[in-house]
Protein backbone atom coordinates (compact mmCIF):
# COMPACT_ATOMS: atom_id res chain seq x y z
CA UNK A 1 0.00 0.00 0.00
CA UNK A 2 3.07 2.29 0.21
CA UNK A 3 3.27 1.85 -3.32
CA UNK A 4 -0.38 3.51 -4.11
CA UNK A 5 0.28 5.76 -1.40
CA UNK A 6 3.44 7.56 -2.74
CA UNK A 7 1.79 7.85 -6.30
CA UNK A 8 -0.72 9.90 -4.55
CA UNK A 9 1.81 12.10 -3.49
CA UNK A 10 3.08 12.46 -6.71
CA UNK A 11 -0.03 13.57 -7.99
CA UNK A 12 -0.76 15.64 -5.30
CA UNK A 13 2.92 17.46 -6.66
CA UNK A 14 1.72 18.10 -9.99
CA UNK A 15 -1.31 19.62 -8.53
CA UNK A 16 0.64 21.86 -6.82
CA UNK A 17 2.87 22.40 -9.68
CA UNK A 18 -0.05 23.81 -11.79
CA UNK A 19 -1.47 25.92 -8.72
CA UNK A 20 1.76 27.78 -8.51
CA UNK A 21 1.63 28.19 -12.18
CA UNK A 22 4.49 26.75 -13.48
CA UNK A 23 2.52 24.79 -16.09
CA UNK A 24 2.25 27.67 -19.09
CA UNK A 25 -1.27 28.88 -19.51
CA UNK A 26 -2.82 27.43 -22.63
CA UNK A 27 -0.68 24.00 -22.75
CA UNK A 28 -2.21 20.75 -22.53
CA UNK A 29 -3.59 19.42 -18.88
CA UNK A 30 -1.31 17.38 -17.25
CA UNK A 31 -1.36 13.73 -17.72
CA UNK A 32 -1.95 11.36 -14.99
CA UNK A 33 0.60 8.72 -13.85
CA UNK A 34 -0.74 4.94 -12.96
CA UNK A 35 0.20 1.18 -12.71
CA UNK A 36 1.21 -1.21 -14.77
CA UNK A 37 2.67 -4.29 -15.28
CA UNK A 38 4.86 -5.31 -18.17
CA UNK A 39 5.71 -8.84 -19.19
CA UNK A 40 8.42 -10.22 -20.75
CA UNK A 41 11.05 -7.81 -19.22
CA UNK A 42 13.89 -10.48 -18.56
CA UNK A 43 16.63 -8.83 -20.02
CA UNK A 44 19.44 -6.33 -18.81
CA UNK A 45 18.31 -4.79 -22.59
CA UNK A 46 14.71 -5.42 -21.95
CA UNK A 47 15.07 -3.50 -18.85
CA UNK A 48 16.32 -0.14 -20.56
CA UNK A 49 13.78 -0.33 -22.90
CA UNK A 50 11.57 0.19 -20.25
CA UNK A 51 13.28 2.40 -18.29
CA UNK A 52 14.28 4.86 -21.77
CA UNK A 53 10.44 5.36 -22.00
CA UNK A 54 10.11 6.98 -18.64
CA UNK A 55 8.32 4.55 -16.94
CA UNK A 56 9.77 4.04 -13.40
CA UNK A 57 9.94 0.42 -12.31
CA UNK A 58 8.86 -0.30 -8.82
CA UNK A 59 9.88 -3.86 -9.32
CA UNK A 60 10.94 -7.18 -11.40
CA UNK A 61 10.09 -10.33 -10.76
CA UNK A 62 10.47 -13.56 -13.46
CA UNK A 63 10.32 -11.20 -15.87
CA UNK A 64 7.17 -9.19 -14.69
CA UNK A 65 7.84 -5.36 -13.80
CA UNK A 66 5.71 -3.32 -12.06
CA UNK A 67 5.90 0.58 -13.29
CA UNK A 68 4.03 3.61 -12.74
CA UNK A 69 4.10 5.24 -15.80
CA UNK A 70 2.02 8.25 -17.88
CA UNK A 71 -0.55 6.45 -20.74
CA UNK A 72 1.84 8.06 -22.77
CA UNK A 73 4.63 6.28 -22.14
CA UNK A 74 2.39 2.79 -21.91
CA UNK A 75 1.55 3.72 -25.33
CA UNK A 76 5.59 4.34 -26.15
CA UNK A 77 6.09 0.39 -24.65
CA UNK A 78 3.45 -0.94 -26.10
CA UNK A 79 4.39 0.54 -29.57
CA UNK A 80 7.95 -1.74 -28.90
CA UNK A 81 5.99 -4.34 -28.64
CA UNK A 82 5.58 -4.85 -24.55
CA UNK A 83 2.64 -6.49 -23.14
CA UNK A 84 1.20 -3.65 -20.44
CA UNK A 85 -1.74 -3.96 -18.51
CA UNK A 86 -2.95 -2.08 -15.51
CA UNK A 87 -2.15 -3.65 -12.48
CA UNK A 88 -5.36 -4.26 -9.93
CA UNK A 89 -5.26 -2.84 -6.82
CA UNK A 90 -6.42 -4.92 -3.69
CA UNK A 91 -10.07 -3.88 -3.09
CA UNK A 92 -13.10 -5.16 -1.83
CA UNK A 93 -15.19 -6.96 -4.74
CA UNK A 94 -17.11 -4.52 -7.32
CA UNK A 95 -19.98 -4.29 -5.67
CA UNK A 96 -18.74 -3.34 -2.45
CA UNK A 97 -16.34 -0.37 -3.97
CA UNK A 98 -17.99 2.33 -1.71
CA UNK A 99 -16.16 0.49 1.37
CA UNK A 100 -12.88 1.99 1.53
CA UNK A 101 -9.89 -0.18 1.88
CA UNK A 102 -6.91 0.93 3.45
CA UNK A 103 -5.91 3.53 0.93
CA UNK A 104 -9.04 4.90 0.33
CA UNK A 105 -9.49 5.29 4.25
CA UNK A 106 -5.84 7.37 4.55
CA UNK A 107 -7.13 9.35 1.32
CA UNK A 108 -10.44 10.20 3.33
CA UNK A 109 -8.81 11.17 6.64
CA UNK A 110 -6.29 13.76 4.36
CA UNK A 111 -9.43 15.31 2.80
CA UNK A 112 -10.96 15.97 6.33
CA UNK A 113 -7.77 17.43 7.46
CA UNK A 114 -6.95 19.14 4.48
CA UNK A 115 -10.59 20.71 4.77
CA UNK A 116 -11.04 21.79 8.19
CA UNK A 117 -7.01 22.02 9.35
CA UNK A 118 -8.26 24.26 12.38
CA UNK A 119 -10.04 21.65 14.57
CA UNK A 120 -8.69 17.73 12.76
CA UNK A 121 -5.16 16.35 12.95
CA UNK A 122 -4.19 13.06 11.67
CA UNK A 123 -0.69 12.11 13.58
CA UNK A 124 0.17 8.10 13.76
CA UNK A 125 -0.53 5.80 16.95
CA UNK A 126 2.25 3.36 15.03
CA UNK A 127 3.01 0.77 12.44
CA UNK A 128 0.85 -2.66 12.57
CA UNK A 129 2.93 -5.82 12.56
CA UNK A 130 3.09 -5.59 8.58
CA UNK A 131 4.42 -1.92 8.83
CA UNK A 132 1.38 -0.11 7.83
CA UNK A 133 0.50 3.45 9.70
CA UNK A 134 -2.08 3.38 12.03
CA UNK A 135 -4.03 6.73 11.95
CA UNK A 136 -4.64 8.59 15.11
CA UNK A 137 -7.45 11.94 14.50
CA UNK A 138 -7.51 14.20 16.63
CA UNK A 139 -11.14 16.68 16.19
CA UNK A 140 -10.77 19.45 18.99
CA UNK A 141 -11.04 23.25 18.64
CA UNK A 142 -6.92 24.63 19.21
CA UNK A 143 -6.58 20.96 17.31
CA UNK A 144 -2.67 21.66 18.52
CA UNK A 145 -3.09 22.53 21.87
CA UNK A 146 -3.82 20.01 24.76
CA UNK A 147 -6.50 21.68 26.32
CA UNK A 148 -7.62 20.72 29.81
CA UNK A 149 -11.28 19.19 28.18
CA UNK A 150 -12.83 16.02 29.21
CA UNK A 151 -11.87 13.48 26.36
CA UNK A 152 -13.44 11.12 24.12
CA UNK A 153 -11.98 8.10 22.27
CA UNK A 154 -13.53 5.80 19.39
CA UNK A 155 -11.75 3.19 17.95
CA UNK A 156 -12.69 0.77 15.17
CA UNK A 157 -11.66 -2.53 13.22
CA UNK A 158 -9.85 -4.39 15.88
CA UNK A 159 -11.65 -7.71 14.03
CA UNK A 160 -10.61 -7.47 9.99
CA UNK A 161 -13.27 -8.28 8.55
CA UNK A 162 -16.15 -5.84 10.57
CA UNK A 163 -15.24 -3.69 7.80
CA UNK A 164 -18.46 -1.64 8.48
CA UNK A 165 -16.98 -0.25 11.74
CA UNK A 166 -14.07 1.83 9.31
CA UNK A 167 -17.05 3.34 7.42
CA UNK A 168 -18.38 4.42 10.61
CA UNK A 169 -14.95 5.93 12.08
CA UNK A 170 -14.90 7.72 8.74
CA UNK A 171 -18.57 8.87 9.69
CA UNK A 172 -17.43 10.10 12.98
CA UNK A 173 -14.76 12.56 11.22
CA UNK A 174 -16.91 14.02 8.91
CA UNK A 175 -20.06 14.24 11.46
CA UNK A 176 -17.64 16.53 13.64
CA UNK A 177 -15.68 18.64 10.85
CA UNK A 178 -18.24 19.38 8.40
CA UNK A 179 -21.13 19.86 11.21
CA UNK A 180 -18.26 22.35 12.95
CA UNK A 181 -20.07 26.19 13.00
CA UNK A 182 -22.72 24.75 11.50
CA UNK A 183 -24.87 22.17 14.21
CA UNK A 184 -24.70 24.24 17.61
CA UNK A 185 -24.70 20.62 19.22
CA UNK A 186 -21.39 19.43 17.17
CA UNK A 187 -20.01 23.11 17.43
CA UNK A 188 -20.42 22.78 21.28
CA UNK A 189 -19.06 19.28 21.56
CA UNK A 190 -15.43 20.23 19.12
CA UNK A 191 -15.08 23.14 21.23
CA UNK A 192 -15.34 21.37 24.70
CA UNK A 193 -14.19 18.09 24.24
CA UNK A 194 -11.07 16.30 22.63
CA UNK A 195 -12.26 13.82 20.06
CA UNK A 196 -9.86 10.67 19.49
CA UNK A 197 -10.94 8.94 16.74
CA UNK A 198 -8.70 5.41 15.63
CA UNK A 199 -10.27 4.93 12.28
CA UNK A 200 -7.93 1.13 11.36
CA UNK A 201 -7.08 -0.71 14.54
CA UNK A 202 -6.14 -3.94 12.54
CA UNK A 203 -5.03 -2.43 8.51
CA UNK A 204 -3.41 -5.84 8.05
CA UNK A 205 -6.22 -7.84 8.58
CA UNK A 206 -8.45 -5.67 6.70
CA UNK A 207 -6.31 -5.66 3.65
CA UNK A 208 -6.13 -9.53 4.07
CA UNK A 209 -9.63 -9.74 3.70
CA UNK A 210 -10.42 -8.02 0.41
CA UNK A 211 -6.95 -8.83 -0.90
CA UNK A 212 -8.62 -11.38 -3.46
CA UNK A 213 -11.17 -9.49 -4.73
CA UNK A 214 -13.62 -11.95 -2.74
CA UNK A 215 -14.18 -12.26 1.13
CA UNK A 216 -11.65 -14.05 3.43
CA UNK A 217 -13.82 -13.42 6.27
CA UNK A 218 -10.72 -13.05 8.19
CA UNK A 219 -10.68 -11.96 11.90
CA UNK A 220 -7.80 -11.58 13.49
CA UNK A 221 -4.66 -9.52 12.99
CA UNK A 222 -1.71 -10.78 10.50
CA UNK A 223 0.82 -11.31 13.08
CA UNK A 224 2.69 -14.94 12.84
CA UNK A 225 2.25 -16.73 16.09
CA UNK A 226 6.09 -18.25 17.20
CA UNK A 227 6.50 -21.94 17.06
CA UNK A 228 3.14 -22.47 14.98
CA UNK A 229 2.38 -22.39 11.49
CA UNK A 230 -0.73 -20.01 12.94
CA UNK A 231 -0.85 -16.32 11.51
CA UNK A 232 -3.14 -13.86 14.04
CA UNK A 233 -4.29 -12.99 17.21
CA UNK A 234 -7.72 -11.66 17.84
CA UNK A 235 -6.91 -8.38 19.35
CA UNK A 236 -9.94 -8.16 21.58
CA UNK A 237 -8.14 -10.66 23.42
CA UNK A 238 -5.08 -9.66 24.29
CA UNK A 239 -5.15 -6.87 26.54
CA UNK A 240 -3.82 -7.30 29.94
CA UNK A 241 -6.44 -6.75 32.48
CA UNK A 242 -7.48 -10.64 33.44
CA UNK A 243 -5.83 -12.07 30.26
CA UNK A 244 -6.34 -15.63 29.70
CA UNK A 245 -8.08 -16.09 32.61
CA UNK A 246 -11.70 -17.34 32.06
CA UNK A 247 -12.36 -19.42 29.27
CA UNK A 248 -12.74 -15.82 27.22
CA UNK A 249 -9.96 -16.28 24.93
CA UNK A 250 -8.57 -19.45 23.54
CA UNK A 251 -4.83 -20.36 24.14
CA UNK A 252 -5.06 -22.53 20.42
CA UNK A 253 -2.86 -20.15 17.93
CA UNK A 254 -5.47 -21.55 15.41
CA UNK A 255 -8.55 -20.34 16.66
CA UNK A 256 -10.39 -17.05 16.07
CA UNK A 257 -10.10 -16.14 19.46
CA UNK A 258 -6.52 -16.85 20.26
CA UNK A 259 -5.28 -14.09 22.57
CA UNK A 260 -1.54 -14.31 21.69
CA UNK A 261 1.16 -15.74 23.38
CA UNK A 262 1.21 -12.75 26.14
CA UNK A 263 -0.63 -9.49 26.41
CA UNK A 264 0.22 -6.79 24.26
CA UNK A 265 2.04 -8.95 22.64
CA UNK A 266 0.15 -7.34 19.44
CA UNK A 267 2.23 -4.18 18.57
CA UNK A 268 -1.51 -3.25 17.16
CA UNK A 269 -3.04 -2.91 21.08
CA UNK A 270 0.17 -1.75 22.16
CA UNK A 271 0.54 1.27 20.37
CA UNK A 272 -3.19 1.97 21.18
CA UNK A 273 -2.19 1.06 25.22
CA UNK A 274 0.64 3.68 24.93
CA UNK A 275 -1.55 6.10 23.43
CA UNK A 276 -3.94 5.80 26.21
CA UNK A 277 -1.64 5.85 28.78
CA UNK A 278 -0.18 9.09 27.14
CA UNK A 279 -3.16 10.69 27.94
CA UNK A 280 -2.78 10.57 31.79
CA UNK A 281 -1.96 14.19 32.86
CA UNK A 282 -1.26 14.60 36.31
CA UNK A 283 -1.88 11.39 37.09
CA UNK A 284 -5.36 11.93 35.96
CA UNK A 285 -6.64 10.02 32.60
CA UNK A 286 -7.99 12.33 30.24
CA UNK A 287 -10.28 10.00 28.12
CA UNK A 288 -13.71 9.16 30.06
CA UNK A 289 -15.72 7.87 27.47
CA UNK A 290 -14.89 5.36 24.97
CA UNK A 291 -16.63 3.04 22.06
CA UNK A 292 -15.18 0.21 20.52
CA UNK A 293 -16.73 -0.17 16.92
CA UNK A 294 -17.77 -3.73 15.73
CA UNK A 295 -20.50 -5.74 13.77
CA UNK A 296 -22.47 -7.56 13.75
CA UNK A 297 -25.48 -7.74 16.08
CA UNK A 298 -27.02 -4.45 17.17
CA UNK A 299 -25.73 -4.49 21.05
CA UNK A 300 -24.36 -2.09 23.48
CA UNK A 301 -22.07 -3.97 25.74
CA UNK A 302 -20.53 -3.00 28.71
CA UNK A 303 -17.81 -4.65 31.43
CA UNK A 304 -17.39 -6.79 32.39
CA UNK A 305 -16.55 -9.20 29.86
CA UNK A 306 -14.51 -11.85 31.97
CA UNK A 307 -17.38 -12.54 34.82
CA UNK A 308 -21.87 -12.56 34.84
CA UNK A 309 -21.28 -10.51 37.79
CA UNK A 310 -23.22 -7.60 37.84
CA UNK A 311 -20.59 -5.61 39.85
CA UNK A 312 -17.22 -6.94 40.88
CA UNK A 313 -14.25 -5.31 42.65
CA UNK A 314 -13.40 -2.45 40.47
CA UNK A 315 -17.13 -1.56 39.42
CA UNK A 316 -19.19 -0.85 42.11
CA UNK A 317 -22.68 0.07 42.04
CA UNK A 318 -23.21 3.33 41.29
CA UNK A 319 -20.53 2.37 38.29
CA UNK A 320 -22.69 -0.19 37.04
CA UNK A 321 -25.76 1.59 37.59
CA UNK A 322 -24.10 4.46 35.26
CA UNK A 323 -22.62 1.87 32.69
CA UNK A 324 -26.05 0.87 32.70
CA UNK A 325 -27.80 4.24 32.39
CA UNK A 326 -25.64 5.16 29.86
CA UNK A 327 -25.81 2.29 27.35
CA UNK A 328 -29.38 2.28 27.92
CA UNK A 329 -29.82 5.71 26.95
CA UNK A 330 -27.32 5.56 23.72
CA UNK A 331 -29.84 2.00 22.58
CA UNK A 332 -32.78 4.34 22.87
CA UNK A 333 -31.15 6.49 20.00
CA UNK A 334 -30.75 2.95 17.90
CA UNK A 335 -32.28 0.61 18.41
CA UNK A 336 -29.42 -1.81 19.69
CA UNK A 337 -29.96 -4.52 23.15
CA UNK A 338 -28.07 -3.09 25.76
CA UNK A 339 -26.65 -5.74 27.59
CA UNK A 340 -23.20 -6.43 29.89
CA UNK A 341 -20.48 -7.88 28.08
CA UNK A 342 -20.90 -11.14 29.02
CA UNK A 343 -24.44 -11.68 28.85
CA UNK A 344 -23.49 -12.18 25.11
CA UNK A 345 -20.63 -14.53 26.17
CA UNK A 346 -17.69 -14.69 28.25
CA UNK A 347 -14.54 -12.53 26.93
CA UNK A 348 -11.02 -11.82 29.13
CA UNK A 349 -8.51 -9.88 27.62
CA UNK A 350 -10.90 -7.15 26.09
CA UNK A 351 -10.39 -3.37 25.62
CA UNK A 352 -13.50 -2.43 27.43
CA UNK A 353 -12.60 -4.41 30.55
CA UNK A 354 -8.84 -2.73 30.42
CA UNK A 355 -10.17 0.58 29.36
CA UNK A 356 -12.49 0.25 32.50
CA UNK A 357 -10.17 -1.29 35.17
CA UNK A 358 -7.05 0.23 34.79
CA UNK A 359 -7.70 3.19 33.39
CA UNK A 360 -11.62 4.12 34.82
CA UNK A 361 -13.05 4.99 31.19
CA UNK A 362 -16.11 4.88 30.70
CA UNK A 363 -16.22 2.11 27.96
CA UNK A 364 -18.77 0.34 25.23
CA UNK A 365 -17.98 -2.05 22.62
CA UNK A 366 -20.97 -1.47 20.14
CA UNK A 367 -21.74 -4.53 17.98
CA UNK A 368 -22.97 -2.80 14.50
CA UNK A 369 -25.55 -4.00 11.92
CA UNK A 370 -26.87 -6.26 10.99
CA UNK A 371 -28.95 -7.88 14.46
CA UNK A 372 -28.82 -11.28 13.29
CA UNK A 373 -26.67 -13.13 10.66
CA UNK A 374 -29.13 -12.45 7.24
CA UNK A 375 -29.58 -14.25 4.24
CA UNK A 376 -25.36 -14.65 3.54
CA UNK A 377 -22.61 -13.54 5.96
CA UNK A 378 -22.88 -10.58 9.02
CA UNK A 379 -19.95 -9.41 8.31
CA UNK A 380 -20.79 -8.37 4.88
CA UNK A 381 -23.56 -6.38 4.70
CA UNK A 382 -24.07 -4.65 0.83
CA UNK A 383 -22.52 -0.84 0.01
CA UNK A 384 -25.67 0.44 0.02
CA UNK A 385 -26.38 0.38 4.07
CA UNK A 386 -23.16 2.30 4.84
CA UNK A 387 -24.37 5.21 5.29
CA UNK A 388 -27.74 4.03 7.06
CA UNK A 389 -25.62 2.53 9.68
CA UNK A 390 -23.60 4.52 10.34
CA UNK A 391 -25.96 7.51 10.04
CA UNK A 392 -27.96 5.52 12.95
CA UNK A 393 -25.15 6.26 15.63
CA UNK A 394 -25.02 9.60 15.25
CA UNK A 395 -27.39 10.16 18.46
CA UNK A 396 -25.42 7.53 20.59
CA UNK A 397 -22.05 9.04 19.20
CA UNK A 398 -22.75 12.57 20.16
CA UNK A 399 -24.60 11.63 24.27
CA UNK A 400 -20.99 9.76 24.62
CA UNK A 401 -19.37 12.73 24.14
CA UNK A 402 -21.71 14.98 26.14
CA UNK A 403 -21.49 12.64 29.30
CA UNK A 404 -17.76 12.92 28.89
CA UNK A 405 -17.63 15.69 31.30
CA UNK A 406 -19.06 13.28 34.20
CA UNK A 407 -20.71 10.20 33.14
CA UNK A 408 -22.22 10.12 37.03
CA UNK A 409 -25.02 12.91 35.99
CA UNK A 410 -26.73 10.18 34.64
CA UNK A 411 -27.65 8.51 37.49
CA UNK A 412 -27.93 12.00 39.45
CA UNK A 413 -24.62 11.57 41.46
CA UNK A 414 -22.75 14.27 40.10
CA UNK A 415 -22.13 15.92 42.98
CA UNK A 416 -20.41 13.47 44.89
CA UNK A 417 -18.42 12.09 42.06
CA UNK A 418 -17.69 14.66 40.08
CA UNK A 419 -18.21 18.61 41.24
CA UNK A 420 -15.23 20.20 42.23
CA UNK A 421 -14.75 21.58 45.41
CA UNK A 422 -14.28 20.49 49.83
CA UNK A 423 -13.59 16.90 50.07
CA UNK A 424 -12.23 16.55 53.24
CA UNK A 425 -11.04 19.34 55.87
CA UNK A 426 -10.27 20.37 59.46
CA UNK A 427 -9.94 23.74 61.42
CA UNK A 428 -8.82 21.73 64.78
CA UNK A 429 -11.63 23.86 65.68
CA UNK A 430 -13.47 20.35 67.18
CA UNK A 431 -12.23 16.71 67.36
CA UNK A 432 -11.77 15.28 64.30
CA UNK A 433 -10.36 11.69 65.85
CA UNK A 434 -6.43 12.87 65.15
CA UNK A 435 -4.52 10.65 67.32
CA UNK A 436 -0.94 11.15 68.61
CA UNK A 437 1.44 8.18 67.47
CA UNK A 438 3.58 5.91 70.12
CA UNK A 439 7.04 8.29 69.34
CA UNK A 440 10.13 8.94 70.73
CA UNK A 441 9.68 12.66 71.87
CA UNK A 442 9.40 12.67 75.49
CA UNK A 443 8.04 16.43 75.91
CA UNK A 444 6.51 18.93 73.30
CA UNK A 445 3.74 16.52 71.74
CA UNK A 446 1.32 17.39 69.11
CA UNK A 447 -1.78 18.74 70.57
CA UNK A 448 -5.22 20.34 69.59
CA UNK A 449 -5.48 23.36 71.43
CA UNK A 450 -5.59 26.79 71.76
CA UNK A 451 -1.69 27.76 71.51
CA UNK A 452 0.15 30.01 73.80
CA UNK A 453 2.78 32.25 72.32
CA UNK A 454 6.42 31.81 73.20
CA UNK A 455 9.42 34.04 72.25
CA UNK A 456 12.69 33.81 72.01
CA UNK A 457 15.05 35.68 69.43
CA UNK A 458 12.03 36.23 67.35
CA UNK A 459 8.34 34.29 67.84
CA UNK A 460 8.74 30.79 68.28
CA UNK A 461 5.50 29.45 69.22
CA UNK A 462 2.44 31.60 67.62
CA UNK A 463 -0.87 32.48 70.36
CA UNK A 464 -3.10 32.69 67.14
CA UNK A 465 -4.52 30.39 64.89
CA UNK A 466 -5.13 30.53 61.24
CA UNK A 467 -8.82 29.73 61.83
CA UNK A 468 -10.45 30.53 65.09
CA UNK A 469 -8.86 29.69 68.35
CA UNK A 470 -7.40 26.46 67.86
CA UNK A 471 -4.53 24.74 65.60
CA UNK A 472 -2.77 20.80 65.86
CA UNK A 473 0.33 22.46 67.68
CA UNK A 474 3.73 20.72 69.39
CA UNK A 475 2.65 21.64 73.14
CA UNK A 476 0.16 24.33 73.21
CA UNK A 477 1.43 25.64 76.84
CA UNK A 478 4.02 28.36 76.93
CA UNK A 479 5.68 27.21 80.26
CA UNK A 480 8.01 29.20 81.86
CA UNK A 481 10.43 30.12 78.67
CA UNK A 482 10.45 29.67 74.86
CA UNK A 483 12.25 25.84 75.59
CA UNK A 484 9.33 24.56 78.02
CA UNK A 485 6.85 21.98 75.74
CA UNK A 486 9.07 22.19 72.75
CA UNK A 487 9.91 19.28 71.08
CA UNK A 488 12.95 16.85 72.58
CA UNK A 489 14.21 13.89 72.50
CA UNK A 490 13.28 12.68 69.16
CA UNK A 491 9.86 12.41 67.01
CA UNK A 492 6.14 13.16 67.62
CA UNK A 493 3.99 12.18 64.78
CA UNK A 494 -0.35 13.01 64.76
CA UNK A 495 -2.50 10.89 62.32
CA UNK A 496 -5.67 12.04 60.89
CA UNK A 497 -8.42 9.84 60.82
CA UNK A 498 -9.69 7.99 57.65
CA UNK A 499 -10.14 10.41 54.75
CA UNK A 500 -11.76 8.43 51.69
CA UNK A 501 -10.44 10.21 48.43
CA UNK A 502 -12.84 10.28 45.66
CA UNK A 503 -12.15 7.91 42.33
CA UNK A 504 -11.80 10.95 40.11
CA UNK A 505 -10.39 14.76 39.60
CA UNK A 506 -7.17 16.27 40.52
CA UNK A 507 -7.03 16.20 44.54
CA UNK A 508 -5.38 18.76 46.63
CA UNK A 509 -3.74 18.72 49.94
CA UNK A 510 -3.86 22.50 51.23
CA UNK A 511 -2.53 23.34 54.84
CA UNK A 512 -0.77 26.11 56.77
CA UNK A 513 1.91 25.68 58.95
CA UNK A 514 5.23 26.71 60.38
CA UNK A 515 8.63 25.51 62.00
CA UNK A 516 10.41 27.04 64.49
CA UNK A 517 13.99 26.31 65.62
CA UNK A 518 16.74 28.48 67.82
CA UNK A 519 20.43 28.47 65.74
CA UNK A 520 20.78 25.02 68.01
CA UNK A 521 18.82 23.38 65.68
CA UNK A 522 20.31 21.57 62.50
CA UNK A 523 19.18 19.13 59.97
CA UNK A 524 18.12 16.67 61.72
CA UNK A 525 15.51 18.16 62.90
CA UNK A 526 12.36 18.21 60.86
CA UNK A 527 8.44 18.65 59.52
CA UNK A 528 7.19 16.23 57.38
CA UNK A 529 3.92 15.18 56.17
CA UNK A 530 3.44 11.86 55.03
CA UNK A 531 0.59 10.21 53.46
CA UNK A 532 -0.37 6.67 54.71
CA UNK A 533 -1.89 4.55 52.36
CA UNK A 534 -2.26 0.30 51.39
CA UNK A 535 -0.27 -0.13 54.78
CA UNK A 536 2.57 2.37 53.10
CA UNK A 537 3.96 5.71 54.03
CA UNK A 538 5.20 8.10 51.55
CA UNK A 539 6.37 11.49 52.61
CA UNK A 540 4.76 14.71 50.40
CA UNK A 541 6.51 17.39 52.45
CA UNK A 542 9.85 17.73 54.57
CA UNK A 543 11.43 20.73 55.72
CA UNK A 544 14.44 20.44 57.72
CA UNK A 545 16.09 22.56 60.58
CA UNK A 546 19.23 24.62 59.87
CA UNK A 547 21.58 25.66 62.31
CA UNK A 548 20.68 29.85 62.81
CA UNK A 549 17.32 30.65 63.68
CA UNK A 550 14.09 30.55 62.33
CA UNK A 551 10.72 32.34 63.84
CA UNK A 552 7.43 31.00 63.48
CA UNK A 553 5.59 32.59 60.69
CA UNK A 554 2.37 30.94 59.12
CA UNK A 555 2.80 29.29 55.86
CA UNK A 556 1.04 27.77 53.14
CA UNK A 557 1.53 24.38 51.47
CA UNK A 558 0.18 22.06 48.95
CA UNK A 559 0.37 18.51 47.78
CA UNK A 560 -1.00 16.44 45.24
CA UNK A 561 -2.68 13.58 46.51
CA UNK A 562 -4.26 12.68 43.04
CA UNK A 563 -2.10 9.13 42.78
CA UNK A 564 -4.38 8.56 45.63
CA UNK A 565 -7.53 9.19 44.12
CA UNK A 566 -10.23 6.43 44.59
CA UNK A 567 -7.69 5.05 48.00
CA UNK A 568 -8.73 5.78 51.79
CA UNK A 569 -5.76 7.35 53.07
CA UNK A 570 -4.41 9.07 56.39
CA UNK A 571 -2.52 12.16 57.12
CA UNK A 572 1.07 11.90 59.15
CA UNK A 573 2.83 14.57 60.40
CA UNK A 574 5.87 14.83 62.90
CA UNK A 575 8.07 17.23 64.16
CA UNK A 576 11.57 15.85 65.31
CA UNK A 577 14.27 17.20 67.68
CA UNK A 578 16.90 14.71 66.50
CA UNK A 579 20.72 14.65 67.48
CA UNK A 580 20.90 17.23 70.51
CA UNK A 581 18.78 18.92 72.25
CA UNK A 582 17.13 22.09 70.33
CA UNK A 583 14.42 24.77 70.68
CA UNK A 584 11.71 23.08 67.88
CA UNK A 585 8.10 24.24 67.64
CA UNK A 586 5.27 23.45 65.28
CA UNK A 587 2.08 23.89 64.43
CA UNK A 588 -0.54 22.82 61.91
CA UNK A 589 -4.12 24.63 60.85
CA UNK A 590 -6.96 24.41 58.14
CA UNK A 591 -5.80 20.89 56.45
CA UNK A 592 -8.26 20.87 53.39
CA UNK A 593 -8.60 17.91 50.46
CA UNK A 594 -9.89 19.46 47.23
CA UNK A 595 -10.64 18.05 43.76
CA UNK A 596 -11.00 20.11 40.88
O1 LIG B 1 -16.85 -6.64 24.67
C1 LIG B 1 -17.29 -7.62 24.03
O2 LIG B 1 -18.16 -8.40 24.47
C2 LIG B 1 -16.72 -7.87 22.65
C3 LIG B 1 -17.62 -8.64 21.72
C4 LIG B 1 -16.94 -8.95 20.39
C5 LIG B 1 -15.76 -9.88 20.63
O3 LIG B 1 -14.63 -9.40 20.71
O4 LIG B 1 -15.97 -11.09 20.74
N1 LIG B 1 -17.86 -9.54 19.45
S1 LIG B 1 -17.40 -9.73 17.88
O5 LIG B 1 -16.14 -10.38 17.84
O6 LIG B 1 -18.45 -10.46 17.19
N2 LIG B 1 -17.29 -8.31 17.20
CA1 LIG C 1 -9.63 22.10 22.42
ZN1 LIG D 1 -15.51 -7.59 16.62
CA1 LIG E 1 -8.02 26.60 63.78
Amino acid sequence: MGRRLSVSLALAGVGLLVLVGVNPAGAAPAEESGQYVVEGVRTLDDRNQVARSGAAIDAIDHGRAEITALPSEVRMLRDQGFLVTEQHEEDFPAADKAYHNYAQMIAELDKAVAAHPAIIRRTSLGKSYEGRDMPLIKISDNVAVDEDEPEVLYGAHQHAREHLTVEMALYLVKLYTDGYGKDPRITKLVDGRELWIVPDLNPDGGEYDVATGSYRSWRKNRQPTPGSSSVGTDLNRNWSFRFACCGGSSANPSSETYHGPSAFSAPEIQHLRDFVLSRRVGGVQQIRTSIDFHTYSELILWPFGYTTADTATGLNADQQAAFKSLGTRMANSNGYTPEQSSDLYITDGSIIDWLWATQGIFAFTFEMYPGADTSTNGFYPPASVITAQTSRNKEASLQLAEFADCVYRIIGKQAQYCENGAVWSDDFESAKGWTVTKGTATSGLWERGNPESTTQNGPKQLGGAVSGDNDLVTGRKAGSGAGSYDVDGGTTGVRSPSIPLPAGGTLTLDWSWYFAHAANASASDLFKVSVLHDGAKTVIFTKAGATSDRDAAWAEASANLTPYAGKTIQLLIEATDAAGASLIEAAVDDVTVTKS
